[in-house]
């Protein structure tokens, strides 16, 4: 089994599309569970992707290669994600990553796991200035907004998020759920918002949390 993980590992750090579909639909079908697959496997390939990264190690267009076997191995597992048909009971949360910020694997997982925790999650992409996250806040009545940041030049963009809510008089309404590598516990209190999760299991956990009270 170990084996199979490292061989989901080995694709997302050559970027091997192709290959890590096929092994996690194996690893899926011999019963692997899901957070191993995501910690051992495709967590434990893009730590390595990340320091080689930042050791000049690997270029852009490689790291590329490694998000799309990310997302080529998330397709198989997001409707084992989301099969716990809830009817979207939970409440609507708004998705996106700030703007100036293009990286989106960690939002994805998070709007996946709130799906299958029974939130309706409407996912706005990628460099999404706090205007448009106001503007689909306020279109779909949202209980929630979740915003995602991975380098520490966007995350003031969560700061300005929350005095836009304030402004626009909807800070009442509306839960703001932070996360991203950088961001921290004290970075939640320092701008105020509700709820930091480290990763998207957490993330589920304190929203469904937060829906009670
Ligand atoms: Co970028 N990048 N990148 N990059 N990249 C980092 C973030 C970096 C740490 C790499 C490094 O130097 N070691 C570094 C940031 C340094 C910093 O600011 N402190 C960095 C840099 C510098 C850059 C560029 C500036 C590089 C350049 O151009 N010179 C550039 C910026 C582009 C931009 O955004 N404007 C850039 C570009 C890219 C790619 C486009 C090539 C690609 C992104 C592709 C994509 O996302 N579709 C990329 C990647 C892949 C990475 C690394 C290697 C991996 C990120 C990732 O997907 N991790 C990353 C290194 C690293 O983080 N160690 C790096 C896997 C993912 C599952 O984890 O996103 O952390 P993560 O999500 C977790 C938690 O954080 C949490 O849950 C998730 C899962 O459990 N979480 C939330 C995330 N969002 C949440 C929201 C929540 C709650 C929890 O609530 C709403």
């Amino acid at each position: 089994m170990s084996d199979k993980l490292e061989k989901i590992a080995d694709c997302i750090k050559n970027g091997d599309s192709e290959e890590i579909a096929k092994l996690t639909q194996e690893a899926v079908d011999e019963k692997v569970s899901i957070t191993d697959i995501m910690q051992k496997g495709l967590f434990a390939g893009m730590d390595v992707v990340g320091e080689r990264f930042k050791n000049n190690d690997m270029f852009i267009p490689e790291v590329l290669r490694s998000a799309k076997a990310m997302h080529a191995s998330m397709d198989v597992l997001r409707p084992l994600m989301t099969e716990t048909d809830t009817s979207n009971t939970r409440g609507t949360v708004v998705m996106a990553t700030v703007q100036g910020d293009l990286h989106d694997i960690g939002k994805n997982l998070v709007g996946m796991m709130l799906e299958g925790a029974g939130f309706n999650v409407i996912d706005i992409g990628i460099d999404q200035p706090t205007e448009n996250i106001i503007a689909e806040v306020k279109k779909n009545k949202a209980n929630f907004v979740g915003l995602s940041a991975l380098l520490t030049t966007t995350m003031p963009k969560m700061g300005e998020m929350i005095e836009a809510l304030k402004s626009e008089g909807l800070r009442d309404q509306v839960k703001v759920m932070i996360g991203g590598a950088p961001v921290t516990e004290d970075f939640k209190n320092e701008i105020g918002a509700d709820i930091y999760a480290p990763n998207a299991s957490i993330a589920s956990e304190l929203t469904v949390q937060a829906t009670k009270g």
